[in-house]
């Protein structure tokens, strides 16, 4: 189904994934989807979903062309869905206008399309070519492809780390590292994601609300926040409770549930005093959390990252020393020759405010 595309497909297609990425706050947990329906290079319609029950890019798009769908290419991010689930199937819409040729990013893997959007297209006459700025429209979703693909959510560690790479003094005390851009930047990629995760040693130590702080009235679908606690020893503390968004407590089987305690919780096998990580995602994965931000002390975080569950790694450096006293970014890593060093790659560098912003992907 692969063709070769011309110059006006991608760009028609760039502004479908420019158009998808506006729902980054709001879709979850459906993917991004954004479409273009054009005659050539001139555009009749366009459209991009906005919210999970709210209707599809395709949907949008149509009814921005009215009649002027007839014949036009429709390009759209994601392959037009086929299922009837909370709106109705995109393919049969698309085939009711009449659209001339459907071109796709790529393929849905979601169980109950999965090419079967394309193969009713296609019984129905229509061109269908797919795989045009694929890798693109995979990086816009790689969240709902991790949950969907990978059953786990696509896992992010955001740390705030001086030049020296240290993440906090000995005593605990982190506030604040980087500068106010640094910390605005990090509430735009919480908006993103559908569970920020903590630790237990972090809501002790910083005591942070986890909520989502855009300092304007951008809508967003709030995170739920997720306190990794075996023995559930910071229920009865913290701006964790506060605040307008959901708290999910994750505790050890045999944890004491206090009388009275309200918060929802779930127990998740213990090994060695370590919650099992994988249990973890798999449970948040099952809640239809597609991107996780974990904001974590050394010990969480590195426990992740040594488990190779760590996906993305969201660095704010300020050029301040704390010293050789202060702790490291990851712990438990045991690394004892250079051969074990855990590699990583980068993705994006950026300066914010007087900061350094680094993204950065583990290598397998
Ligand atoms: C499309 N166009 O714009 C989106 C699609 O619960 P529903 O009915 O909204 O269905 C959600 C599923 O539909 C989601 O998991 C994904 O497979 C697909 N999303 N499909 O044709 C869209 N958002
Ligand atoms: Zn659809």
């Amino acid at each position: 189904m692969t063709a070769s595309f011309s110059a006006i497909d991608h760009a028609l297609m760039a502004r479908a994934l420019r158009l998808a990425e506006q729902g980054a706050y709001t879709t979850k947990p459906n993917p991004m989807v954004g479409c273009v329906l054009a005659h050539g290079e001139e555009v009749v319609g366009e459209g991009w979903h906005q919210r999970a029950g709210e209707p599809h890019a395709e949907v949008l798009a149509l009814r921005a062309a009215g009649d002027r769908a007839r014949g036009a290419t429709a390009y759209v991010t994601l392959e037009p869905c086929a299922h009837t689930g909370r709106t109705g199937p995109c393919s049969e819409a698309l085939i009711e206008a009449g659209v001339g040729r459907v071109i796709a990013a790529m393929r849905d893997p979601f169980p109950q399309v999965d090419g079967a959007g394309f193969a009713r297209l296609q019984a129905a006459g229509i061109e269908v070519a797919s795989g045009l700025m694929e890798a693109q429209a995979r990086t816009l979703n790689r969240g709902f492809l991790s949950r969907i693909e990978r059953g786990r959510p696509w896992l992010r560690v955001k740390l705030a780390t001086s030049l020296d790479g240290r993440s906090a003094l000995a005593s605990g005390e982190s506030k604040w590292i980087s500068g106010p851009a640094s910390r605005l930047d990090v509430q735009r990629w919480r908006a993103r994601c559908g569970a920020i995760v903590t630790g237990a040693g972090t809501v002790l130590a910083d005591d942070p609300e986890l909520t989502v702080r855009l300092g304007d009235d951008t809508p967003f679908v709030a995170p739920l926040r997720v306190v990794l606690d075996p023995g559930l020893a910071t229920i009865a503390r913290g701006r964790v409770r506060g605040g307008e968004a959901p708290t999910l407590y994750l505790h050890a089987p045999d944890a004491k549930l206090p009388r009275g305690f309200a918060a929802e919780h779930a127990a998740v096998p213990v090994r060695e005093g370590l919650m099992d990580l994988e249990a973890v995602l798999k449970l948040l994965a099952a809640r239809g959390v597609n991107e996780i931000q974990l904001e974590a002390g050394a010990t969480l975080a590195g426990a992740f990252l040594a488990g190779g569950w760590v996906d993305e790694v969201l660095l704010y450096m300020a050029p301040v020393l704390l010293g050789e006293r202060a702790r490291p970014l990851f712990d438990g890593l045991g690394i004892e020759a250079m051969a074990d060093k855990r590699k990583l790659e980068l993705v994006d560098v950026r300066q914010l405010g007087g900061d350094m912003r680094v993204l950065l992907r583990p290598k397998p």
